[in-house]
């Protein structure tokens, strides 16, 4: 724990997580100064009168003269004045770091480019379904920090974006876990892929137990301070925590015993049965009775935005999967799905300087209709053969495939883009798409 009494702090970002870290500073007598590039940023309104704010721009004045500067996890780190503020010596962290530095109870950390917020609610439950007294948060949606105004908390558990990781030095998880790695957040780092592993790979920093992707090479562990490693993947050479088919079913084994048949779950897809191996995997190591474990994987039914049926009649199906805000989730989304009559694709937003050209492959494989919308929907555009509109916006796509749907159809939102040009979370995206499903039925 550390004591910030005497610190000039600025922190840069007026969302939830910069409103949670204003709120951390005053618990501890410290005025924080607050700086967004927004006029009008999401939290200004509760922001306490007592601290002082700078919207529109950077104070390059606050910032170079400042002894603490918190980032939130969309700030860019190689703005020029933050690079001189490093050079100054000044201090740059974020959210997680904070927190880090305060708690004591052991921390599970999840990240990966797909797949984080299903295994960190897979693992919740199964924690809660112990009864211990578990905290929940991080990129999943609620800030790390706000878990500091309940003492009792006997386990944590985080979803942490690369963005986070970035500025986090303290963590020391009792398990952490890389899911996999895919192209994501382009225009966040100029070193493409590289830079984004290589923030990934700092969930490992001072981890007891890693826990990798045996299918995942960039999920291998490029540190070599934990204690020793877990795997999980498809196949039981390389893996600790495998899928077998055996007698017309795939199971889920656990270090070569058969534990769960794979039809009793909910969520009866590949992808989900992987998310499934490293929620075990994770719940063994803080020794959760598998009974536990097991029940909840078969109760799971997925989250919301997340490959979500929406409505189905007469063979026709409207799929919400907002949450697939990058390239691999898509492919996942359409991989997954079983089609016979004709998949009507909503593709848009801002797609992060992403290469999408992996899609075009799979587009022409099972002849998807295009819809493309958004800031990329241009770009997008160029993915298509025979089929493809450009719609301003997925409500007027969603009206064009209304009138073009026939029996057996598929009509999948899965955007493979960021939603904030366009709506404030994906969560408002899928909730809009799913509103106006329902109108037409
Ligand atoms: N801002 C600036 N200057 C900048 C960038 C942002 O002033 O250069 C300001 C914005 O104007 C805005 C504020 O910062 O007013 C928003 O901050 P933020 O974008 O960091 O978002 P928060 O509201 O604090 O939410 C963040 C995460 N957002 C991002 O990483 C972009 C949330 O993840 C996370 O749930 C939340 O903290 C709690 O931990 C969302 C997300 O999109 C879901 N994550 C990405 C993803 O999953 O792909 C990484």
């Amino acid at each position: 724990m550390r004591n910030y009494r005497g610190s000039q702090v600025v922190i840069i970002g007026l969302g939830i997580t910069g409103l949670s870290c204003v709120n951390f500073f005053l618990d501890r007598g410290v005025i924080p100064k607050v700086i967004d590039t927004r006029i009008y940023p999401p939290g200004i309104k509760k922001l306490p009168h007592v601290v002082q704010c700078y919207l529109g721009a950077f104070n390059d004045i606050w910032l170079l003269s400042a002894t603490l500067i918190v980032v939130s996890p969309g700030v860019r780190l190689d703005h020029p004045v933050l690079i001189e503020a490093l050079k100054l010596g000044i201090e740059i962290i974020g959210d997680i770091e904070l927190f880090a530095r305060e708690v004591t109870a052991p921390i599970i950390a999840i990240t990966g480019s797909n797949g984080k917020s299903t295994v960190t609610q897979l693992i919740s439950r199964m924690a809660r379904g112990v009864g211990w007294c578990v905290g929940v948060a991080g990129n999943i949606g609620v800030p790390v920090l706000s878990l500091l105004n309940n003492k009792s908390y006997q386990l944590y558990i985080l979803e942490i974006s690369s963005f986070q990781l970035d500025t986090t030095y303290s963590l020391r998880a009792i398990a952490a876990v890389i899911l996999n790695v895919s192209e994501d957040h382009m225009d966040h780092y100029p070193g493409g892929l590289k830079q984004y592993w290589f923030s990934k790979q700092r969930i490992y920093k001072n981890a007891k137990i890693c826990v990798m992707n045996a299918l995942d090479p960039l999920t291998t562990p490029i540190y070599n301070d934990y204690d020793y490693c877990i795997s999980f993947g498809e196949n039981e050479d390389s893996a600790d925590y495998y899928l077998k088919y055996y007698k017309g079913h795939t199971w889920i084994v656990a270090y070569n015993e058969y534990v769960l048949n794979c039809s009793e779950m909910r969520i009866n897809n590949r992808i989900n049965y992987i998310n499934a191996l490293s929620a075990l995997a994770l719940s063994d190591i803080v020794k959760i009775p598998r009974s536990i474990s097991l029940k909840v994987l078969c109760q799971f039914s997925g989250l919301t935005h997340r490959c979500q049926l929406i409505y189905k009649n007469h063979g026709v199906s409207w799929i919400n999967d907002s949450k697939a805000t990058n390239v691999n989730a898509t492919k996942e989304a359409i991989n997954n799905l079983k089609l016979s009559g004709t998949l009507h694709l909503i593709l848009g937003g801002d797609g992060k300087l992403a290469d999408f050209s992996s899609l075009r492959h799979l587009i022409k494989q099972h002849e998807i209709h295009l819809y493309c919308f958004g800031k990329d929907g241009l770009l997008l555009t160029t993915l298509g053969f025979s089929d493809v509109i450009l719609t301003n916006t997925m409500i007027q796509a969603m009206c064009i495939i209304n009138r073009r749907i026939k029996a057996k159809d598929i009509v999948l939102l899965s955007p493979a883009c960021s939603s904030l040009d366009q709506f404030k979370s994906f969560e408002m995206r899928g909730l809009i798409f799913t509103c106006f499903t329902r109108e037409f039925i």
